[in-house]
């Protein structure tokens, strides 16, 4: 099938665009009968129900048709396997895809209702950690976009991501209950349910039987994400685990009543939480069984659909494109490999032809602490069959090996799939390779990091399988919704067309010295700014200028992504200006936000650090708001739509070789922030696209740090150079931001000092520099603004529909070309 786009914005006829009358009736209509509500009761909830239910309607007539065109044609399906999609509220986004958004808003305002204020009442569908998780959702309402045929697969947890409430500085973790009020856009798929085995043993010798000691059963949960332009809409099929018995009736009966509910209790955890850990393998039991149970249920299903439709699984690979989201979902490999030789009869040669035809597996990650290993006793114990499958591989595969010219058990060992020195390990990375025909890096450099590193050895062996696939983000979400404001202004400058062809932002780079286009942006950026100043007020009782420059980094709270470096550099400018106060200082709000895994405790002893230091900054009147430090606590997606477009400046610091790629830094830049960054992952990227005066770039590059690696850690010298870091360090170390426990950051900062890992010192005054020259320019609006034009000009290339036609063009082997 030839998919060409051509994408009007809303273009679905204006015909089946209901007037705000029509809609009107429909909203009322649901309220009264779907959520059984007179207006006159109805609470903000009701009615946020009710105008869901009614746009719903629209996405289902979408949904239901593409369904019914895909069949038809036949066309190859993309599956995208994902342990986390990080949606965040769907309502706005439906609304602008449908292009309903005129006649809901008025619709409501007849009501007496404020659009607005509705969309606040819809919980965030927060089923991912960071990065990886929000890349799903943004790829699924691409696929959409494009028309691309495609099923998100992944996990309905019941409770996503916890809520973070701060203490004193100390980050609690409360449990997410993002289901407790209903959730309009799912729909129960009671009779798409597909039995999950774990345990038990093995018989026969040719042919396999797997006896599973215990199976729970996976029931779907659809939920259709429609695309740009309304014209076509995807499933998202989530799997909630249900216990075939939901009682002991027995055990109930003899007054057990606990009891009867515990293998059910017990069952159904797989589907309980996800799993809060970013970039560090939790090793946990529960957690390579939400690994299988999500695979096994979504190889059977779309085995099962295929079956129907073509009846032989010969041409899998012509119908089917299996992407693996990281490692979680790789034991799908094996599972296919079961499923087709042990329900299918297909032999082992054919059946490995037909998985690695249809499988690509993307890594996101370098750091060695999130590289999936398993052990192979719990792997024996929990699915003997796939632990069978696996030594088989092995077999073959290091028989390919020894074959090799030149061959040693030095490249058996590295390349082997299980690793033999932590106890025997199952290398998930390693078999995520092995199984799939492709492999692709999230950015340029993270793409040459792994080719040299971590998949060196295999890439000499099956040479040919990486390609990199830099990230994109969706511009409906990240620009159009989130800065409508923005959007007219670009609308108004360069006419509509970049709103389905992003490269069309291009257009606006010959408007960036005019001045009433820089105004426009400047004042509409204020605004952002004022609304995002009302946020921090009601959340945390912080009051800070709209005119100050806003200095955001909002992301995970980890060590590589160097939210320390920023901390440093608040103590450092704050002690500057305590030093000089009379100097005419560049007034800076710093904001910072984000979550930190609940066992990782260099990050909470980071986000305190925040809190301590923002203590002691805002009270100071010798600072008199000339600096303010402001953690937003509970980051998630809606938080991030109030204050990425709220940004002049977008903190993206990591140690370089570290962040894969980062997808706030494109938000950032779209949305005209100008960026302070190292050149890691796609920050170098987007230096190249915005053009090296118009980004802040800084420190040592990722080379220079596997050199100074190799040097040794200790950072005493580099200290010892920067009397402004030294400061600052002893001033943090000495309790100056603690004084009720002086010593609550002694070990944080001699650790940092005997062992730079992060290189936090060696970059400290390069980056302090930096910072300065960000004060010099924004003294100088024009060439600001010009910039600031010139970044949001620049990114239109790191749209996900970019990315989307370069994984369906290059890896799934779907043409699709974008207007
Ligand atoms: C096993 C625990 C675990 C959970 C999640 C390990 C690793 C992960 C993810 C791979 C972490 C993640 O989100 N990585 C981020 O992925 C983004 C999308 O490609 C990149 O832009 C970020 O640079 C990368 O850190």
């Amino acid at each position: 099938m030839d998919a060409v786009v051509n994408i009007e914005p809303f273009s679905r006829s204006p015909s089946s665009r209901p007037t705000p009358a029509e809609m009107r009736d429909r909203i009322l209509a649901k309220l009264t009968y779907q959520v059984g509500k007179s207006p006159a009761w109805a609470s903000p909830r009701d009615w946020f129900l009710a105008s869901a239910f009614a746009v719903r309607d629209f996405v289902v007539e979408t949904w239901l048709a593409s369904g019914r065109r895909s069949y038809a044609s036949e066309a190859k399906r993309v599956y995208y396997l994902s342990l986390e999609f990080l949606i965040g509220r769907l309502l706005q986004d439906a609304i602008g895809n449908l292009g309903l958004a005129e006649p809901v808003r008025e619709a409501l305002l007849m009501q007496g209702v404020d659009l607005d204020a509705l969309c606040e009442q819809e919980p965030d569908a927060a089923l991912g950690n960071g990065g990886l998780g929000r890349l799903a959702a943004c790829f699924i309402e691409s696929m959409s976009t494009l028309g691309v045929n495609a099923f998100g697969y992944g996990i309905r947890y019941e409770h996503g991501l916890f809520r973070q409430v701060i203490d004193d500085g100390v980050q609690q973790e409360l449990p997410e209950d993002w289901l407790s009020v209903g959730n309009p856009w799912e729909f129960e798929r009671q009779e798409i349910a597909y039995p999950i085995g774990f345990g038990g043993i093995v018989t026969g010798h040719i042919q396999h039987q797997w006896h599973p000691a215990e199976r729970i059963l996976a029931v779907a949960y659809d939920t259709p994400v429609v695309g740009g332009g309304g014209l076509h809409a995807n499933t998202l099929r989530l799997w909630s685990a249900r216990a075939m018995t939901p009682l002991h009736l027995e055990t109930f009966n003899r007054g057990d009543h606990e009891g009867a509910l515990r293998d059910r209790v017990r069952t159904e955890s797989v589907s309980r939480v996800l799993y809060p850990g970013d970039d560090s393998a939790s090793g946990q039991e529960l957690r390579l069984r939400q690994e299988y149970f999500f695979a096994s249920a979504s190889l059977q299903d779309l085995l099962r659909r295929h079956m129907d439709q073509f009846g032989t699984v010969q041409t899998l690979p012509d119908k089917v494109a299996i992407q693996l989201n990281d490692t979680h979902p790789a034991i799908g490999i094996i599972e296919l490999m079961r499923l087709l030789m042990d329900e299918h009869g297909v032999e082992w040669d054919e059946a490995w032809r037909i998985t690695t035809a249809c499988m690509s597996y993307t890594n996101h990650t370098l750091l060695p602490e999130a590289l999936e290993t398993w052990p192979v006793p719990l792997m024996e114990r929990l699915l003997p069959r796939h632990m069978q499958i696996i030594y088989l591989l092995n077999a073959r595969h290091l028989e390919h090996v020894r074959a090799q010219p030149g061959a040693n058990d030095e490249m058996l060992a590295a390349t082997s799939l299980i690793e033999e020195h932590h106890g025997r390990r199952v290398r998930m990375g390693h078999l995520a390779f092995l199984g799939s025909h492709a492999i692709n890096g999230v950015s340029a450099l993270h793409t040459a990091l792994i080719r040299r590193s971590i998949f060196h050895d295999l890439d000499a062996l099956y040479g040919g399988r990486i390609s990199n696939k830099t990230n994109g983000i969706t511009f409906r979400r990240w620009l159009h919704r989130a800065n409508p404001g923005l959007t007219r202004i670009i609308t108004d400058t360069i006419g509509p067309a970049f709103l389905t062809d992003h490269e069309a932002l291009h257009g606006l780079t010959a408007h960036a010295d005019d001045l009433g286009l820089q105004q426009s942006a400047s004042r509409q950026r204020l605004a952002n700014k004022q609304k995002l100043a009302r946020v921090i007020r009601e959340r945390v009782g912080i009051t800070v200028s709209s005119e100050a420059l806003f200095d955001v980094q909002v992301k995970r709270i980890h060590e590589y992504k160097r939210q320390i470096l920023n901390v440093l550099h608040a103590v450092a400018l704050y002690q500057a200006i305590l030093a000089e106060p009379g100097r005419d200082w560049v007034p800076r709000v710093k904001i910072l936000a984000g979550k930190a895994a609940p066992g990782y405790r260099v990050a909470k002893q980071v986000i305190r650090l925040a809190h301590d230091v923002a203590k002691v900054i805002n009270a100071d009147p010798a600072i008199d708001g000339r600096l303010k430090l402001v953690f937003l606590p509970n980051y998630n997606v809606s938080l991030a739509e109030q204050i990425i477009p709220a940004a002049d400046l977008s903190e993206q610091v990591s140690t370089a070789g570290m962040e894969a790629s980062g997808t706030g830094n494109m938000k950032f830049a779209l949305n005209g922030a100008l960026t302070i960054g190292t050149l890691d992952g796609a920050n170098v990227e987007i230096r190249d696209a915005v053009g090296p005066d118009n980004i802040f770039i800084f420190g040592l590059t990722a080379e220079e740090v596997l050199a100074r690696r190799w040097h040794g850690l200790a950072a005493h010298d580099q200290v010892a150079a920067s009397p402004r870091l030294k400061k600052a360090t002893e001033a943090i170390r000495w309790g100056a931001f603690s004084p009720g426990e002086p010593h609550r950051y002694t070990s944080m900062m001699d650790s940092m000092i005997e062992r730079d890992t992060f290189m936090v010192a060696s970059d400290f005054d390069n980056y302090f520099e930096t910072q300065e020259a960000v004060d010099r320019l924004w003294r100088d609006p024009v060439r600001w603004w010009r910039a600031s034009l010139l970044n949001t000009a620049g990114v239109g290339w790191f749209s996900s529909d970019r990315t989307i036609a370069e994984y369906a063009n290059e890896i799934w082997n779907i043409p699709v070309t974008l207007s």
